[in-house]
């Protein structure tokens, strides 16, 4: 498209749509060079409309035929552009009062030839479709849009040998033999459940099933199947188990049970993003569905079981109660990614999950925040809605949920998702009638909390504290203030809930008696709500001065301003009852201490390691080899130093050479310091026991893998060997694939013959594996020693590397650009050239890979002048060019000045 037609849609432009499609008959012929498709959609007119005109959507259809009830209509009778077709004069067909009508169309498209991935395409062998947000319009014309829910009947016809599985949304209704055609074959799938356009999949390729059942809570049986190629039906029992967890959990903790009897999931292997949750067919990026222990790690176990769960909890938050329009994204994902967090939470560390999802919001969503393209949890405008499957749209949306729900608490919060969904099922809503849903159920105004979702930006919040020894009260003085964003300024206060306790000099938690209250109450801990730009919080009844655990388990995701003493964090991380604060306390430990050493850096002083860190560790590793019971997931985000992304993050004007040294040197320091104290920890916790991706084991696993990266640090060869035998003897991806890190990013003289080899055999190994030789990409991609841009380079030249698939994309490209910051932001600027070359590429095949790769450049104003001039320049030469996708442009536009 050229550059300056791309238009911006606004949400004050939303008219609910003139028409209805009451019922969505398609018919598809695959064939190898094209696929036709033949859509009859039965029109109704809305309300008291009186539109006698009709426009769809399309994009890239080769139209053969429109027929009116029947009747084919002549080419000057309706107009094509590259985005729709209009029929100017309804009327004029059908007569002045004309209420319903039926719809033809008969369309050709190109499955084969299709690189975006978005619409009807070809993934290897197999056809499949990704509709959201506005893929369906690739297929045939439509009113392609989340207001327009209709009951779709689908025809899938393909030939038999190659593609013997045929699958579509709903129940298989009918199937045979196309007459007259030797070889092919159909099946008719038909949805009872109205839904959008975006909803819709299609499936037809050579495929294997893992099935399974599950008995509902009304006593209903659900077959359950997970589509794969055959090679891999021996990794599907993880997600199996996920999604059976996912459908209980889903009864026990919301009350919603499944619809349909059957409930379908199929793998593929070029998908844009993780999954998608088509009513009755989910379709998931192999990456989110295949697990096995010798060929996927810890993380990606975990990752599948969230990603199952998220998909699974859409049939309720997204497919029977949908969003209005596209602004309205968050009512979908913000809600179902709360859900899902909440559920990894109940399957594994609730403490550790917490911990894990508030490190991404820092690290990413208030990076987003912060840059050009900040946009509120309902944004007002988009060019590409592509590019709105954001961290805000999906973790700050989730935030806000989070703190509905703890603004409510449980019992309300529960009867306020039963009224959203009792009173919304089979519609089309907005963020408001979520909001008001709550409200009603509960009683409780959240009138000013709305703006969480019209407002962009990170707040801040800012508490001192003061204590009166004579009245024994305690007085929190708290503030709050949000930056201006773009097109954004002068924003009002938030609702903002603040849970807090207070520490007595024992450590315990101590009353909390605000100055109003019943002086009775015993409660320790407690959500105060701050609700003005300054307000005072008084306690009283306090002996001596407390030590105060602000914004526990983070519940508000605001940036919190407060000046604790280093004794303070060191007794909080000792004494807190609040584990995600015992974390954030040794957090805002190792940050205070870093900043001061980067401070002696630039001043030329030399670095020492600071005394309180080395206790903070000490307390860490003795609590852990002294007590075999303790969360080791827990012990092992302790002993992790913030990563250079944060760091980053919450600079002023990050300077990435020196966070990196400083980072470098505390982790040398810590290793060397307590390296037989790593070696006890190593050594406790390697087991020959079988793998099991259970929470306990994944914990032992990550504790001792961080050891063993601690002990590669020293010189000893003893090390070296460890790491080696390690990934040599190792029965499962993740120890093997952390040996395999440990040597490639080892500075070691005896490492170098052992790292190249390891990387040898390691892809001679798994070759034939895609999502290993992904892995495989990736730790080369971030390796932190130099060299790794001309590494990667050189592997985008790889037999295994495609980049017409999006998961190598990501692997290489994307964890070099995203993940080794020291490489990406090479003072020469040649990782930002790299970058925009590589985006370049994209965007003739895929804008929305292209344009999400382009994120770390938008990213530029947290760095030097001379630093943001060089990727300033690579986002003015992307502009610079006439063709640009609607995706790609619209982020080089709000991010170029
Ligand atoms: N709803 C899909 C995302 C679709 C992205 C389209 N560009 C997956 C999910 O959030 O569940
Ligand atoms: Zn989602």
């Amino acid at each position: 498209m050229k550059n300056a037609s791309v238009r911006t849609t606004y949400l004050k432009e939303y008219r609910p749509p003139p028409f209805t499609i009451e019922t969505t008959n398609l018919h598809f012929d695959l064939y190898e060079d094209h696929a036709s498709v033949v859509s009859k959609l039965l029109f109704k007119c809305s309300g008291d409309s009186d539109v006698t005109s009709l426009q769809l959507h399309g994009q890239l259809l080769k139209l053969e035929k429109v027929l009116i009830n029947g009747q084919l209509l002549n080419p000057d009778q309706y107009s094509r552009d590259d985005e729709n077709l209009t029929i100017p004069a309804l009327d004029g067909l059908l007569g002045a009062s004309f209420k319903e009508f039926l719809f033809e169309c008969h369309t050709r498209i190109e499955p084969q030839n299709n690189t975006a991935l978005e619409g009807l395409y070809k993934s290897k062998k197999m056809f499949c479709t990704q509709c959201e947000a506005e893929g369906f319009r690739r297929i045939t014309y439509y009113l392609d849009r989340p207001d327009v829910m209709s009951v779709f009947t689908t025809t899938v016809a393909a030939e038999k040998a190659k593609y013997p599985v045929l699958l579509s949304n709903g129940n298989n209704i009918a199937s045979g033999d196309v007459d007259g055609a030797p070889g092919r074959h159909w099946v008719t799938w038909e949805d009872p459940f109205k839904k959008p356009s975006y909803l819709f999949a299609l499936v037809a390729g050579d495929l294997l099933s893992l099935d399974d059942t599950f008995v509902t809570c009304s006593d209903r049986e659900i077959e359950l199947r997970i589509f794969v190629e055959e090679k891999d039906i021996d990794k599907c029992n993880h997600a199996m188990l996920s999604l059976k967890n996912s459908m209980r959990w889903d009864e026990e903790v919301y009350g919603r049970e499944y619809d349909l009897d059957i409930f379908m999931i199929v793998a593929v292997d070029d998908f844009n993003m993780g999954a998608m949750e088509n009513k009755g067919l989910n379709v998931f990026n192999t990456s989110c569905v295949l697990a096995s222990p010798q060929t996927t790690t810890d993380f990606s176990f975990q990752r599948v079981e969230a990603v199952v769960a998220h998909e699974y909890f859409h049939n309720w938050s997204g497919n029977r109660v949908t969003c209005r329009d596209w602004f309205q994204l968050s009512l979908k994902e913000g809600f179902t990614v709360y859900r899902d967090s909440e559920f990894s939470a109940d399957m594994g560390s609730r403490t550790v999950k917490r911990v894990e999802d508030v490190s991404f919001l820092q690290t990413v969503q208030f990076a987003e925040d912060g840059g050009p393209m900040a946009h509120s949890v309902r944004p007002d405008s988009y060019m590409e809605i592509s590019n709105f499957y954001t961290v805000t749209i999906y973790e700050k949306g989730a935030e806000v949920v989070r703190m509905i729900a703890l603004l409510l608490g449980p019992e309300k919060f529960r009867a306020g998702s039963d009224l959203y969904f009792e009173r919304h099922d089979g519609q089309a809503v907005t963020t408001e009638d979520f909001v008001k849903a709550m409200e009603d159920a509960s009683g409780i105004d959240l009138g000013q909390f709305r703006n969480w979702y019209y407002q962009a930006g990170t707040p801040v919040v800012s508490i001192q504290s003061e204590f009166d020894a004579d009245t024994k009260r305690y007085t929190l003085h708290v503030s709050q203030s949000c930056p201006d964003t773009p097109g954004q300024s002068n924003k009002k206060p938030l609702t903002v809930p603040l849970r807090l306790g207070l520490l007595g000099s024992d450590g315990k938690d101590l009353p909390l008696r605000l100055l109003a209250d019943d002086a009775s109450t015993s409660k320790t801990d407690r959500v105060l709500s701050v609700t003005q730009e300054e307000q005072q919080f008084v306690f009283e009844g306090l002996e001596s001065e407390p030590i105060p655990s602000l914004l526990r388990g983070f519940s508000a995701p605001v940036r919190l301003k407060y000046d604790y003493s280093r004794a303070e964090l060191l007794f909080l991380m000792v004494n807190d009852s609040d584990g995600f604060n015992r974390w954030n306390a040794s957090q805002l430990l190792t940050i205070g201490l870093i900043d001061e050493l980067q401070s002696d850096l630039a001043a030329g002083r030399d670095l020492a390691l600071p005394q309180s860190l080395v206790d903070a560790y000490a307390g860490v590793l003795d609590s852990t080899l002294s007590d075999p019971s303790v969360d080791k997931a827990m012990i092992a985000q302790l002993l992790s130093l913030p990563t250079i992304g944060f760091l980053i993050e919450r600079s002023e004007v990050a300077d990435v050479d020196s966070i990196h040294l400083v980072r470098e040197f505390l982790l040398n320091g810590l290793a060397a310091k307590f390296y037989s104290l790593f070696l006890d920890v190593y050594t406790n916790n390697t087991s020959d026991a079988e793998y099991a991706a259970d929470a306990v084991s994944i914990a032992r696993r990550s504790l001792k893998n961080l050891a063993l990266s601690y002990l590669m640090r020293s010189d000893e060869d003893e090390a070296v060997t460890l790491a080696q035998q390690q990934f040599v003897l190792a029965s499962n991806m993740t120890d093997q694939l952390s040996g395999l890190r440990c040597l490639v990013n080892s500075g070691a003289a005896t490492a170098v013959d052992l790292k190249r080899d390891a990387l040898a055999s390691f892809y001679k190994q798994w070759s034939h594996e895609p999502l290993v030789v992904d892995q495989w990409f990736v730790v080369q991609a971030v390796c932190q020693l130099p060299g790794s841009l001309a590494q990667v380079k050189q592997l985008l030249e790889h037999t295994d590397f495609d980049i017409r698939n999006p998961n190598k994309v990501r692997s290489l490209i994307g964890a070099f650009c995203g993940q080794n910051h020291i490489g990406f932001h090479d003072a020469s600027g040649e990782g930002y050239e790299f970058l925009a070359d590589q985006v370049l590429v994209l965007d003739t095949l895929n804008p929305q890979i292209a344009s999400r790769l382009l994120t770390p450049l938008t990213r530029w104003r947290k760095f030097s002048a001379k630093r943001q001039g060089l990727m300033q320049s690579q986002l003015r030469r992307i502009k610079a060019q006439e063709e640009l996708s609607k995706d790609l442009f619209e982020i080089v536009e709000k991010s170029t000045i």
